[in-house]
């Protein structure tokens, strides 16, 4: 969660009540990069907040890394209210190593649009949303690919779906809707990701 203070309340409040009917015992881990007053909101609630550095992979890689300390699997999804609390059972109701929350087409942002579908096209085979978030963690998967997985920004998310896949973990996906951000500024910066994802495309052809 990076400085998302309009959206942290409501976003706490819904998946808490989400997880209520879904799940026995459940543990929220939120990896923080804030300069707004999101942990203050965030120091309301019975979560696990961990202070990480700027960049989506490095959040993902301690949030994910802790996560194995407590029961799998684990449940991951955007805290901006675009990936929706209420249809986490879509997630937890198929079978697989990694499960991906395949996203409907939205009004997105060009750019992001443009990233996605590149990703998608290079990495083709069966699956039709290499960059969503929206997913649920097996343990065998997150203790063999999570140490091998090097982008610290948004380019975390295909390089593990690829490294799942060639270390031949079943990776299934299912429909998610995918409304557009409520509040706050978007964290992807296209110049930002730009040179992670031209050295994973390069990684994935070379290598
Ligand atoms: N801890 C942490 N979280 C991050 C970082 N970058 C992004 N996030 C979170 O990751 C999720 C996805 O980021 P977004 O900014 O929504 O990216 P996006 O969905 O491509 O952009 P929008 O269309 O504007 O929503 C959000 O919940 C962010 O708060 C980061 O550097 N650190
Ligand atoms: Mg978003």
């Amino acid at each position: 969660m990076r400085n998302e203070e309009e959206t942290a309340r409501t976003f706490l409040e819904r998946l808490t009540s989400a997880l209520g009917s879904n799940a026995k015992q459940w543990r929220i881990i939120i990896p923080v990069t804030a300069t707004d007053q999101t942990a203050a909101v965030l120091r309301r609630y019975p979560v696990v907040i961990l202070d990480v550095p700027p960049g989506l992979g490095v959040a993902y890689s301690v949030g994910l890394k802790k996560a194995l300390e407590y029961e799998s699997p684990v449940l991951t999804l955007d805290t901006d209210l675009s990936h929706v609390p209420e249809e986490m059972s879509r997630l937890l109701e198929v079978d697989g190593d990694l499960v991906l929350g395949a996203r409907a087409t939205t009004a997105a942002p060009l750019r992001r649009r443009l990233i996605s579908w590149i990703v998608n096209w290079v990495l083709g085979g069966a699956y039709s949303d290499y960059t969503s978030a929206y997913r649920l963690y097996t343990r065998p998967v997150l203790e063999d690919v999570l140490p091998r997985v090097k982008s610290q920004g948004f380019a975390f998310l295909p390089e593990f779906v690829f490294r799942a896949l060639h270390s031949g973990f079943r990776v299934t996906e299912v429909k998610v809707s995918f409304p557009s951000r409520v509040a706050g500024t978007s964290k992807m910066s296209l110049r930002a990701n730009l040179t992670e994802y031209l050295r994973f495309l390069v990684w994935r052809y070379f290598s």
